[in-house]
């Protein structure tokens, strides 16, 4: 799709001129670009609006979170900068984003200097300050009025729903795709029971609600060159969940040690020493906070997390690749069986992993 960026552009306020706009970054849902504008540097964004209905709540959401979060940095002035935030740039109009003439939304943050985002874990330091940057993002988030957040994806890692979609697409079979996919469908039916168990804990008040991101993936963190996490990114799914979502959706992408599309499924595994180092960094920032049964069932939370995106994926696949963005047909059913292939590898690790949270 070709977009008239720099109409677009004109439509906020920018200091200096514009350079150049070119496509940046590897998420699956918004596209992003970077801006060039003399000194300046901007990182433009189209929001899925497809996916995001409530473009208005979800920008009240964002403003609100970095405003709180930046609030405590500025009170804390020796602060490292771990603890760093986007910043939204008003539009002409006084708002956060602008719209286009086909109905698209845009918005423009600063670009982070010198920010860094992986795909893949190169040492455990990376998995560790990954660790510290999401545990800190709990932690200066807990004291927010997490009531003022709007849903912006309903029920977004709520098991029941999203396995009533998988059940609905199989019975659809829209695109005739049910047929390829006998072993995964199998997979899940063994798996689903076992699943619902943080959704439970939190039906009896055993795991409280807390203000988490949601969408904790490797690449949705920036670092700088010498490894150091500078700034928690990709905030639209900020919404009240459990610690397991963030804890249990980080581990996924930073303890595989393969990429979240990788052909070959031999090469993906959950690696034990990463797994350490994010559980050191993410407990040293929130380990006070948390109660027993959220350190009890943390580990479990990585195979929840693996389970619920495989699961998501692949009922992407079987209607038609509609949500995610993908590079070819079979895209969304190869990222499926990378989870899967990872859960069966958390499965065999598992009572190492519980012994490696319990001891930190
Ligand atoms: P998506 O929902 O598509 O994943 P993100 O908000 O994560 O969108 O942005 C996509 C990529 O753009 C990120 O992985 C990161 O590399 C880059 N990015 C996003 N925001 C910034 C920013 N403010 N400064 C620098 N890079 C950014
Ligand atoms: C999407 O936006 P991005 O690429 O950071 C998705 C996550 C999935 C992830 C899988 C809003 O994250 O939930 O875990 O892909 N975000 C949304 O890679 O659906
Ligand atoms: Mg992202």
């Amino acid at each position: 799709m070709n977009y008239n960026l720099l109409s677009i552009l004109r439509k906020f306020n920018i200091e200096g001129n514009i350079q150049s706009a070119k496509p940046f970054g590897s998420g699956h849902i918004n596209d992003s670009f970077k801006v060039e504008a003399g000194e300046k540097k901007y990182l433009l964004q189209r929001i899925n609006h497809k996916v995001f209905k409530d473009i208005e709540g979800l920008t009240y959401n964002i403003v609100n979170v970095t405003d709180h979060i930046r609030n405590k940095i500025n009170s804390f002035q020796n602060d490292d900068p771990l603890r760093k935030t986007l910043r939204l740039i008003k539009s002409l109009n006084g708002k956060y984003f602008v719209t286009d003439d086909d109905g698209n939304f845009w918005r423009l943050f600063d670009f982070i200097e010198e920010g860094r985002s992986y795909d893949l874990v190169e040492n455990s330091g990376i998995a560790y300050e990954g660790g510290k940057a999401y545990g800190r993002f709990i932690n200066l988030l807990s004291d927010f009025p997490a009531k003022i957040l709007v849903e912006t994806i309903p029920d977004f890692h709520n098991i029941e729903f999203r396995l009533n979609n998988f059940w609905k697409a199989i019975k659809l079979d829209q695109t005739n795709r049910v047929k390829n996919v006998a072993d995964e469908i199998k997979f899940i039916k063994e798996r689903a029971n076992e699943m619902k168990l943080v959704l439970k804990l939190g039906k009896e008040g055993k795991i409280p609600l807390r203000v988490t991101h949601n969408d904790t993936k490797i690449n949705n963190v920036l670092f700088n060159k010498d490894g150091k996490a500078i700034c928690v990114i990709d905030l639209d799914t900020v919404m009240p969940g459990y610690v397991h979502y963030d804890f249990g959706d980080s581990i996924r992408t930073f303890a595989n040690t393969a990429d979240e599309d990788e052909s070959d499924l031999s090469k993906v595994n959950i690696n034990l020493d990463y797994f350490t180092a994010f559980a050191k960094g993410f407990l040293k920032e929130t380990k006070l906070n948390l109660n027993t049964t959220e350190i009890e069932t943390l580990a479990f939370s990585a195979k929840l997390m693996t389970f619920i995106i495989g699961l998501r994926f692949l009922t992407d696949y079987i209607y038609g690749d509609k949500y995610y963005k993908i590079k070819y047909p079979g895209h969304n059913l190869q990222r499926a069986r990378v989870q899967f292939k990872l859960l069966e590898s958390l499965e065999e690790k598992y009572i190492e992993m519980q012994r490696i949270i319990l001891q930190i």
